[in-house]
């Protein structure tokens, strides 16, 4: 016998073993029933990524070229978990399998094991003591391949390994007839930050709710676990609010360039929310006060300080609107719409915007964030700005996102000081909004051109003064749409920015290196392109 097949028998046996399965034992025959399990795939077929080739890299990847797996029509999913993560990620698995293999492969509750044939999720018993939170355990034999995990966010991370070390045909959108290799060995893995997020502006321009839905399919796949939507904004409100139907009939009918605009009703919001949380993601509301809001001031002009209704504004310049802070009617409506968001929100955050609010008068600034947050905080929810809310006094929960491309900000270095987390999108590394480079006919300049490299090129605990590894939440990229129109202008300019980013908010920062990153980048080009995704083809990558 050779002695792969032999490893391969031994590691089916082993695998058996710890899962407390019976398979493996002799049958009435006496005999093993090792005849039923696959011949480890000695030979890989030769698109098959190594072990660990994936972005973002993984903490530890042990490869073992005598135990590759096989993905078969006769491959189960057992789950040995009791939780509902593991069910939700390996329900997210077989759809993710389907199209591309033609399996539909079955999900089993409990049961034995059964080498050679199954892809087992199991709760973290064999998990490292000392693994952080969100990780997780892929072990790859011929006999099997188990994923182990002690939190959803673990195991959704872990189906992602597993789908790309399978070949970029696996993204295709029919059926390919080939050999479904996976290479053998172990990876064990965490994130660096647990909160790994992407902003869409859906304000400046609308998108369908089943454009952000392909939105969260390809964050999904790059462990990007949080979706921030900056839902209102002087060119638009984009949600329903129940008891403020103009918000809906007036504010939301403008965009950009004068386009007809749009909103969720809070049906569609509550079933992105649900399809985002199937696929790992939790959505973060953003209501953006107190400036920001023509949109709302048109809609309800009570909520200006001098009752008159202003125009429509279609252009793309800020700072020039405020909800009045002395009017309680303000606080009826902010209430209102907190309330409300919160209760359509099941996740931990609800961002309350505060940028820019140029013409609010700092004094009414800290009596408008005074009043407001306690609303998010008894909401249920854990309150995020822009860091321009930083010069308020926060409470402890409270979250400050860093948006500037400054290194100093006294602001937020002092939010930091008070125990205050911060999440790291300095428009330099992480606006998605801004060109490429400098040549570029398409995107936003303020922050200076950010190349692929650039925003590779960073440390989120390095960039600001006073703002080390424990004060920093994770990290955000933002695509304002100011200038982004259709579903390929939000691929462009996502793509591959977008896998940098998650890289940085993935990878410890030793083990991060551009080399290796540019090489795994290039692998990933079929895999957009089988995805449909129209990115961009950025110089310096060996495409
Ligand atoms: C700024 C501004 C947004 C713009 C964006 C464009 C923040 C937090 N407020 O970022 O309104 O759309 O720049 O890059």
């Amino acid at each position: 016998m050779p002695l792969a097949r032999s490893l391969a028998i031994v590691a089916a046996l082993l695998l058996a073993g710890c899962t407390g399965g019976d398979d493996a034992q002799p049958d009435e025959t006496g005999t093993a029933p090792t005849q039923e399990q696959p011949m480890p795939l000695e030979e890989l077929p030769e698109d098959t990524p190594a072990l660990g080739e994936i972005i973002p890299a993984p903490v530890r990847a042990t490869g073992d070229e005598s135990s590759n797996f096989e993905l078969t029509a006769q491959t189960r999913i057992r789950l040995d978990s009791d939780g509902s993560g593991a069910r939700r990620a390996a329900e997210y698995l077989v759809d993710l399998l389907e199209p591309a293999t033609g399996f539909a492969l079955p999900v089993i509750d409990g049961g034995d094991a059964r080498p050679g044939r199954e892809i087992v999720l199991r709760d973290g018993k064999q998990l490292p003591e000392d693994l952080p939170e969100g990780g997780y355990a892929l072990e790859v034999t011929a006999g099997g391949i188990s994923l182990a995990a002690d939190s959803a966010d673990g195991f959704f991370s872990g189906v992602q390994t597993l789908r790309q070390q399978l070949p970029a045909d696996i993204e295709a959108n029919e059926r390919v007839d080939r050999t479904w290799g996976v290479a053998g060995g172990r990876i064990v893995d965490h994130p660096r930050f647990g909160y790994r997020s992407a902003m869409l502006d859906i304000a400046r321009h609308f998108f369908e709710p089943e454009v952000v839905k392909r939105h969260i399919d390809r964050l999904a796949q790059y462990k990007i676990n949080h979706l921030h939507l900056h839902l209102s904004d002087d060119q638009g409100w984009r949600i329903e609010i129940e008891g403020w139907p103009k918000l809906t009939e007036i504010g939301a009918a403008t965009e950009v360039g004068g386009g007809p605009g749009g909103y969720y009703t809070q049906e569609e919001y509550r079933d992105i929310v649900t399809y985002a949380a199937d696929r790992g993601i939790t959505i973060v509301p953003e209501i953006d006060m107190p400036g920001h809001t023509n949109a709302a001031l048109i809609s309800y002009p009570e909520l200006n300080c001098d009752g008159s209704r202003p125009e429509p504004y279609t252009g793309t310049h800020v700072g020039f609107s405020s909800l009045c802070i002395d009017s309680e009617r303000t606080y009826e409506f902010v209430s209102d719409v907190i309330s409300q968001v919160a209760e359509l929100t099941p996740g931990e955050y609800l961002h309350v915007g505060g940028d820019e609010a140029e013409v609010t008068g700092e004094a009414d600034y800290a009596r408008f964030f005074e009043r407001v947050l306690p609303m998010v905080t008894e909401a249920g929810k854990r309150p995020v700005g822009w860091h321009e809310y930083g010069q308020v006094d926060l409470p402890e929960p409270a979250i400050v996102q860093y948006w500037r491309i400054e290194s100093e900000h006294p602001d937020t270095t002092a939010s930091a000081e008070n125990g205050n987390s911060i999440i790291m999108s300095p428009a330099n590394k992480s606006y998605l909004d801004m060109k490429y480079n400098d040549g570029d006919p398409w995107g936003n300049d303020w922050a200076g051109a950010v190349d692929v490299r650039a925003a590779y090129e960073w440390d989120p605990a390095r960039f600001l003064t006073g703002v080390g590894e424990s004060a920093v939440h994770g990290v955000e990229t933002a695509l304002w749409t100011e200038l982004v129109e259709s579903e390929s202008d939000i691929e462009r300019m996502m793509f591959p920015r977008l896998q940098a980013l998650a890289e940085v908010g993935w990878t410890p920062q030793q083990d991060r290196d551009w080399e290796s990153f540019q090489r795994r980048l290039a692998m990933q080009a079929e895999r957009m392109d089988n995805q449909g995704i129209d990115y961009h083809p950025t110089p310096g990558v060996s495409w």
